[in-house]
């Protein structure tokens, strides 16, 4: 079974994890966020497609959820010692190891997703990890402070202002004019079913599906599209994905998400059972819904929501 998946980061890994462990002979393919990508210190970070490479890989900080295990910081107090910043960003001297090879492999001429494959090579995350694309795209958040309205880097919004503020819009800037990385449209095509993990339906799923080209292909797939709520009872499990939902005037509800991502796209989606009175609300948007058990509190609750995505998928096909 050809499975593809559109994945953030943290929650779109973990749920990849129960995925495998669920459909151990399938054959995934990761459509992975690059939005969140950001410059530093010369390097370029992807954090999303090292928190998927890093999880299933193996060598993720577990409790953080992004980042390596075992990490010290030795570089980063160096380039504080210099007076060299952001501070705020925190890269540990494992992780700066992933940045200096794929920026010198991008310096080389490497496209992202080939860079990304060198990189997976040692990391055997047993999925293909595709980037949405090889064209640099940034999110950057619109903010209100001081009285003036100023766009800042996703990460400084997220990480330095810990979405402390509103976010007035969320803006892809470059998705216009980037294409789905090579395989992306192929993967889509020729998948027997697609699923959105319980990743940011803003900053994660909605920037893949920004990239032109890749909403259609899904839309035209003509296989099941089965999605599994972030929002369980009216809140993000983690995070702040409720300021970017507000951003783009969606409630934090399973069902309103649902809505977002529309009858056009979604065949099926889960929900939590606490969030069970919003079946009837999603059934009707012509999306079929079910209600089951939706936190990741382990593998082997995560592989049986990857399970129940799996049956869903099944009974729209
Ligand atoms: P990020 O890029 O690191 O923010 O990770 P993702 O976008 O892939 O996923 C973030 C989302 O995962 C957040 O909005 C959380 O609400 C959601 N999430 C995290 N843990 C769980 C869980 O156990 N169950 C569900 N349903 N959602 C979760
Ligand atoms: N998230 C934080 O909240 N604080 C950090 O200092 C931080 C550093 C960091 C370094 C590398 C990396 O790949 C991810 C990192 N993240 C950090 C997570 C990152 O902000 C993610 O993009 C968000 O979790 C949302 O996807
Ligand atoms: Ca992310």
């Amino acid at each position: 079974m050809r499975i593809v998946v559109l994945a953030g980061g943290i929650g779109g890994a973990r749920f990849l994890r129960g995925l495998k462990s669920a459909a151990p002979d399938a054959d995934i393919t990761v459509i992975g966020n690059t939005g969140d990508d950001i410059h530093l210190f010369g390097l370029k970070v992807c954090p999303d497609l090292d928190t998927v490479m890093y999880t299933l890989g193996g060598g993720i900080n577990e409790e953080q959820g992004w980042g390596r295990a075992d990490e010290t910081f030795q570089v980063k107090g160096e380039l504080a010692a210099y007076g060299v910043g952001p501070e705020w960003f925190g890269l540990g001297d494992r992780d700066f190891a992933t940045h200096i090879v794929r920026t010198q492999m991008l310096g080389a001429g490497y496209p992202l997703s080939a860079v990304t494959e060198a990189l997976c090579e040692r990391w055997q995350p047993g999925v293909r990890l595709l980037p949405m694309s090889d064209d640099r795209i940034e999110t950057h958040v619109a903010v209100d402070v001081d009285g003036e309205r100023k766009a800042v880097h996703f990460q400084e919004y997220w990480v330095k202002m810990r979405a402390s503020v509103d976010a007035q819009a969320v803006v892809p800037v470059g998705a216009e004019q980037a294409k789905p990385a090579p395989g992306v449209l192929e993967a889509i095509g020729s998948a027997d079913v697609i699923l959105f993990p319980p990743s940011n339906p803003v900053v994660s799923v909605g920037t893949i599906l920004a990239v032109p080209g890749i909403r259609e292909a899904i839309a035209d797939a003509g296989v099941p599209v089965v999605g599994l709520s972030p929002i369980v009872g009216d809140a993000p499990v983690r995070g702040m994905a409720d300021k970017v939902l507000a951003a783009v005037g969606v409630e934090s509800t399973a069902a309103a998400v649902a809505l977002h991502y529309g009858s056009g796209l979604l065949d099926g989606w889960l929900v939590d059972t606490v969030d069970a009175g919003a079946v009837d609300e999603v059934e009707s948007a012509g999306v079929r819904c079910r209600a089951v058990p939706l936190m990741m509190t382990d593998l082997e609750a995560t592989a049986t929501m990857a399970r129940e995505a799996l049956a869903l998928a099944e009974e729209v096909r």
